[in-house]
């Protein structure tokens, strides 16, 4: 016979302890369903955000044996791409130059690998990552949707401003797990050498 099952039944991995609001709040600005992509790319940044909560100088400088790239490499890797997308493909306009001195390194070095960043703080990182992001959302509030699917014609790739907010949550998304693996592999190789 069949039974209906009660709330909570129909999952198969353990609710969190504490009922949380799983639901994108569209931010007031931006028309149609911009302010959804704007909430949802809220929502990556504050996952990073937390994934580097409390980090060291030590941690976001540390060389893992396994892998080029630091932490900090990847949260300036993260902030640079996110205004050469904006920019480059959304705007269609040079980045300005304050924007251009908080992103004075090259994304990667001659040898294809991306440029080692290293000494910068915490802080550092996270106002470069915010002001950045300052500039995406305000390109979204105005943005109509007409022009939010205008396709952008580039040498090599015809773009849309939906794919690129699309494509920049993966990234950071992709490089956040890369964070995450680095953050626990230096916990675990400082507790194995002392
Ligand atoms: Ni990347």
């Amino acid at each position: 016979m069949h039974r209906k099952r009660s709330e909570g039944e129909n999952r198969l991995v353990a609710a969190p302890p504490q009922r949380r609001q799983l639901v994108l709040e569209p931010v007031s600005a931006g028309s149609g369903g911009i302010g959804a992509w704007s909430a949802a790319l809220t929502d990556c940044r504050t996952r990073t955000l937390k994934a580097i909560a409390g980090i060291d100088q030590n941690e976001l400088d540390w060389q893992a044996p396994f892998w080029a790239n630091t932490i900090g490499t990847l949260l300036y890797h993260i902030a640079l791409i996110e205004a050469d997308w904006l920019y480059a493909e959304i705007l269609e306009r040079p980045i300005p130059e304050d924007l251009k001195a908080i992103l004075h390194l090259d994304d990667r070095q001659s040898n294809g690998e991306l440029t080692s960043v290293r000494g910068e703080t915490a802080n550092q990182h996270e106002h470069r990552l915010a002001r950045v992001r300052q500039d995406f959302r305000q390109a979204l509030a105005s943005m109509t949707l007409t022009e939010f699917r205008r396709i952008r014609h580039l040498p090599d790739y015809d773009v849309t401003p939906e794919w690129v907010v699309l494509h920049l949550m993966q990234h950071e998304a992709e490089h956040r797990g890369q964070i995450v693996v680095l953050r626990k592999s230096f916990k675990q190789i400082d507790r194995s050498a002392t």
